[in-house]
């Protein structure tokens, strides 16, 4: 869902800061609280606050490190605000930009190729550094590299083409203000009984609907009474659309169709626990935290280079995908080499389109990366909620409109995860006179961030697993955005099309869809790579040659073209997906490779044709592969705002090139069909979906065999009574 931000803008910036001073007063990583310090007075050594590890002292939440001295120490690591100071400096005397005023709408490195970046080793030089920046000028949106070594600018291309590059936050804020330049707008506030004071609005991408649309950057906003709640979404003010010009800030259209609906009541609306009534409070847990007696196992070097159990990676931040992970390699538990199996993976995109075709609601069919920045609209996490205790907090350094670089702390967290889960385990029954337990708990690491894009929040895990497996899950948590109606109760409109379902009086939770498409560049020992379509099949068997009439066959086809590799999933025609490097054999002979598991998922049922779904035509499989090319990383195209749908990942697949042993890229999309319910309002507990990477014949046995199981030496209870 989108939207960035409003009227609050300001107001909510100010707080976000004073919140994480006031983290920084009261939330030490030593516990400090009075009752924790009391529990631990008695209780062996390591929980007290003088021997909470502080080898990772970077991972205190609320470290105040100051980035103006960082400096880059892999080829992947993000722009430092350094280089990105000094990426403004050389725009700002090259002759396009001294003349006109213009907008950074991205402004991020530009990685090396893919070679130099697998050549590099710890202790080279780093290739030479550049940005990639997205400008507009005088209406023409334009992309170019700068080199910071030879302070060169190469302008790569230039508009106008479909769509338009993110939105920058300022652009976001400003459209926001402009309906209230508006004497029409402000008369039909005020004819509603709402005071101009008492509104907020948001800036809603207007997707693509024809040519009437287009060579004009268009946002449309729409409003919401901010009376008596902080939950103003639960408040629309119905049917009131300002169509805006995104480029000039100025109302093109004021389109009024909802006077006769009534805004919302803001009684129980409100979510905050400051907002709860005292009495109506439910305490029913005790506070809860995992122990980590000597410390966590991971470390981040260098700001970005993570390292736990047996795999390493590369992690950063980015203003468009949120996360990125890199260079990911699991190390092989025979002869201890680490092992490729990720180049690249991270959110190429998304797509949430509402299904209501009415005046007010038919545009919202986001695609929140490229529109609004998945990046940009993560906020900072909140420690000990958001992460738990030891977990390392990783700040984002992003350009402005203006090209400053800006810092969003505690953008992403890093952390152990102990579930309760069971890594592996048997026991043998007493028959066999064995008397075997054996069990491994299951311990994995989570890097998480969560993207507040408006109403929405957004939580994405790549959770890694000692055995090899790579979880990627979705969350949906935050606030519907919802629709107002006259009527209070179902019995009002039997037989009517809501678009959805009556969460409270006069209050539509409109069905929608969400679709989160990620991009994994797989490199499985190498970058040569096969996707291989594991079919399983029913075979009879043939009359006499066993009681038995049928079993399951497994058919492998290594799909050799880019249309072989467009998977629709079939619950009775069932596959596994493998990506596997036909030139590297397990000592029995198996190519080495992992698949992806997909989980509970959901498809689009939009008709092809339908604008938002030849935007969102990304979404047309839920797997894809194509052959590695660096300028196909964004699956709705580099411009999405505003684009009609002809630079997809549809059209690129579509071109049918080869994939058999070569490096590729697996693109799947995890989706969800949301039909509100009741217990979506006013915010929405937590959705999740996920699906896996898999080793497949990757190790030569359980590579997690020889871990040791937990004894009770090794984790100590703090206290007595804490147990009991
Ligand atoms: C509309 O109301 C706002 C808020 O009171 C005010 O700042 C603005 O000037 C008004 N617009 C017009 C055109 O009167
Ligand atoms: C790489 O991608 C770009 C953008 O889709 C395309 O123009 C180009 O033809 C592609 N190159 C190859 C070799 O497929
Ligand atoms: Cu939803």
């Amino acid at each position: 869902m989108a939207a960035g931000k409003y009227l609050l803008y300001t107001f909510l910036s100010i707080t976000t800061a004073f919140a994480l001073f006031f983290t920084c007063l009261h939330l030490p990583s030593p516990p400090l609280n009075a009752a924790e310090i009391f529990n631990c007075a008695a209780c062996s050594p390591w929980c007290t606050s003088k021997s909470q590890p502080t080898t990772l002292d970077h991972q205190n939440p609320t470290r105040r490190h100051d980035h103006a001295s960082d400096i880059p120490h892999h080829p992947l690591d993000p722009l430092t605000v350094q280089e990105i100071t000094q990426v403004r400096s050389i725009l700002s005397s090259h002759p396009l930009f001294r003349s006109s005023p213009f907008s950074i709408h991205s402004l991020v490195l530009e990685e090396p190729q893919k070679s130099h970046v697998l050549e590099w080793q710890t202790g080279d030089p780093l290739p030479p550094r550049k940005a990639s920046v997205v400008a507009r000028v005088d209406g023409k949106s334009h992309v170019l590299t700068v080199d910071l070594t030879s302070a060169n600018i190469a302008i790569l291309r230039t508009g106008p083409h479909s769509g338009y590059p993110t939105m920058t936050a300022e652009e976001m804020f400003t459209a926001t203000w402009v309906p209230m330049k508006s004497e029409r707008f402000n008369q039909t506030i005020l004819d509603r009984g709402i005071a101009l004071s008492d509104v907020s609005c948001l800036p809603i991408s207007t997707g693509w609907f024809g040519a009437k649309e287009e060579n004009r950057r268009l946002i449309k906003v729409q409003c919401y009474s901010m009376k008596d709640t902080a939950n103003f979404y639960m408040r629309p003010i119905e049917g009131l659309t300002v169509l805006v010009d995104l480029d000039v800030q100025q109302v093109i259209e004021i389109s009024d169709k909802g006077k006769n609906i009534p805004i919302p009541k803001a009684a129980n609306t409100d979510y905050r626990y400051s907002a709860q009534p005292p009495n109506k409070v439910m305490k029913l847990l005790n506070p809860i935290s995992i122990e980590q007696p000597k410390g966590p196992s991971f470390s981040v070097e260098d700001e970005h280079l993570v390292k736990w159990a047996n795999w390493e990676f590369h992690l950063k931040p980015d203003p468009r995908a949120g996360m990125v992970i890199s260079r990911a390699k699991a190390r092989d538990p025979d002869t201890g080499i680490l092992r490729d199996v990720i180049y690249k993976g991270f959110t190429s995109e998304l797509f949430v389109p509402y299904m209501d075709p009415s005046d007010a609601w038919y545009f919202k069919t986001y695609m929140d990366a490229g529109e609004y920045g998945f990046g940009l609209q993560a906020m900072s996490l909140d420690p000990l909620n958001d992460c738990p205790r030891n977990a390392y907090y990783m700040d984002g350094v992003f350009a402005a409109v203006d090209g400053k670089p800006y810092v969003r702390r505690n953008m992403i967290c890093l952390f152990e995860r102990y579930a309760g889960d069971i890594g592996w385990r048997h026991a043998e029954s007493p028959i066999t006179g064995l008397d075997i337990t054996e069990v491994r708990p299951k311990v994995t690491l989570v890097a998480r961030m969560a993207a507040s894009v408006a109403n929405y929040d957004y939580i994405v895990d790549w959770e890694f697993q000692t055995d090899g497996l790579i979880r990627i899950k979705v969350g949906l948590s935050g606030i519907l955005m919802v629709k107002g109606t006259s009527y209070e109760n179902t019995n009002q409109f039997a037989g009517q099309d809501l678009y959805g379902t009556l969460l409270s009086e006069n209050v539509i939770g409109v069905i929608h869809d969400h679709f989160v498409t990620f991009y994994l560049d797989m490199d499985i020992d190498g970058s040569d790579n096969s996707f291989v379509k594991v079919n399983l099949q029913r075979q009879m068997t043939s009359r006499g040659e066993s009681p038995r009439k049928s079993y399951l066959k497994a058919v492998k086809k290594v799909a050799k073209t880019e249309k072989e590799a467009q998977i629709k999933l079939k619950l009775y025609d069932p596959s596994e997906f493998h990506i596997v490097n036909p030139s590297v054999k397990t000592r029995v002979g198996n190519p080495v490779g992992y698949k992806v598991v997909p989980a509970a998922t959901a498809a689009s049922l939009l008709d092809l044709d339908d604008p938002p779904q030849r935007r969102g035509a990304f979404t047309n499989n839920q797997i894809w592969v194509t052959p590695y090319n660096r300028s196909e990383e964004w699956a709705g195209g580099q411009f999405v705002y505003q684009s009609n749908g002809e630079d997809t990942l549809q059209t690129w697949s579509d071109r049918d090139r080869g994939i058999e042993n070569r490096d590729i890229v697996v693109w799947y999309t995890l989706g969800f069909h949301h039909v509100p319910c009741q217990e979506d309002f006013p915010i929405m507990p937590t959705v999740s979906a996920s699906f896996d990477l898999k080793p497949v014949n990757f190790f030569e046995s359980n590579p997690i065999l020889r871990f040791p199981p937990n004894t009770i030496e090794d984790l100590p209870v703090c206290k007595a009574a804490a147990s009991a």
